[in-house]
């Protein structure tokens, strides 16, 4: 009897240690590696200086060019883009929620989000139908409900809007970069060059779209969609990673300078930079990936291409205080019953490629342009 009692009493353990370790990761997003992720929240000192800014290459697009002169005070900025490592030890330290929790939902790239979820969106963006909006898609679960970041830790943190941006690195004692710094940055020390390492295109220096877009993707450098932060080497000599490809970046520059709309307004824009994973080579789709590429966005928007990496001026020190919340406060979907032959308009952010093109139609199989 003695042998069937420890028998069950063995059993009862191994199960509820099996349950215990199972909460457990549930609730950490654990990764089962012993990986240091902080290795990835590294600042690295940039020298500033005078450089010429922007390109006069005939395809400039979105105030790229003409080129101009610039100058920059020295000052540090991140080595990666922000990880969702370093992202959420912001989130559990602040009990941060980010726009797109608030909105409640982020677009997310047509090809990562399973069939049924599609079925039930039937919006589509006019000109753009491989952006969805999906319910519930944020940094901690970028494709929406049942999705994770347990195996993407060193993955850039996405679905992240200006504000998101902004507390984060205010949090940390840093801020945004600036874009003029931004670039100069980007160039790590090359005069006029077309990409953070020089003239010449480089295979498996960055994350981009290769193949016909928006159908197919041949992933010679190893990525459909987000890579790590660290799946390729240094971009430039100051050691930066992922300046240009994988995720925009948010800057700290606005990018009408006659905006006169509050800092935090949800529909003021600024600049994004260095393109994302679904950007070209040649800009014959979305953008030309190179050391100039830039665009704008509104400050509320969010989607599975937009992240950032911070700045910090030189002598500064690290505070860790959260800024007060100040933002407008992103209106909640109206939820509204909706009768038969109505259509419901729910507010909502734009993609990071999007801006002013949000439009929804109907869910048509209609082929994407290939331009945006
Ligand atoms: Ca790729």
């Amino acid at each position: 009897m003695d042998a069937i009692k420890y028998a069950c009493l063995t059993v009862v353990l191994v199960f509820t240690i099996i349950q215990l370790l199972v909460v457990y990761a549930a609730d950490n997003d654990s990764d089962s590696s012993s990986r240091d992720y902080t290795k990835y929240e590294e600042m690295v000192d940039i020298p500033g200086g005078e450089f010429t800014m922007g390109t006069d290459a005939r395809n400039a697009k979105d105030g790229e060019g003409p080129t101009h002169d610039e100058k920059v005070k020295p000052f540090k900025i991140s080595k990666y883009p922000v990880t969702n490592y370093a992202f959420r030890e912001f989130v559990r330290a602040k009990k941060y929620k980010t726009d797109a929790e608030k909105y409640e939902w982020s677009f997310v790239f047509d090809d990562f989000v399973p069939e049924e979820i599609k079925n039930e969106i039937p919006e589509r963006i006019q000109g753009a139908p491989y952006w969805i909006p999906v319910k519930r898609a944020y940094w901690r679960q970028p494709e929406g409900k049942g999705s994770g970041i347990e195996s993407r830790m060193h993955y850039p943190a996405v679905h992240i809007s200006f504000q998101d941006a902004k507390a984060y690195c205010q949090w940390k004692g840093w801020r945004l970069p600036t874009e003029k710094e931004w670039e100069f940055a980007a160039r790590g020390g090359l005069k006029g060059k077309t990409y953070p390492w020089g003239d010449k295109w480089q295979k498996n220096r960055l994350n981009l779209w290769q193949g016909k877009f928006p159908k197919k993707n041949t992933k010679h450098d190893g990525y459909h969609g987000l890579a790590p932060v660290d799946a390729y080497p240094p971009q430039n000599e100051y050691g930066l990673h992922d300046m240009v490809g994988n995720t925009w970046e948010w800057t700290s520059t606005r990018f009408e300078t006659a905006q006169t709309s509050p800092a935090d307004d949800p529909n003021s824009t600024y600049v994004l930079r260095g393109g994302s994973y679904i950007d070209s080579k040649d800009g014959k789709f979305n953008h030309q990936l190179r050391v100039s590429t830039r665009m704008s966005n509104t400050a509320d928007a969010g989607s599975d291409n937009l992240g950032f990496r911070c700045a910090q001026s030189v002598g500064t020190k690290k505070t860790g205080k959260l800024p007060e919340d100040t933002r407008s406060k992103p209106s909640k979907p109206e939820v509204k019953e909706i009768k038969e032959g109505e259509t419901v308009k729910q507010k909502r952010p734009n993609p990071a490629d999007l801006r002013g093109k949000k439009k929804p139609t109907s869910n048509k199989k209609k082929e994407a342009k290939s331009e945006l």
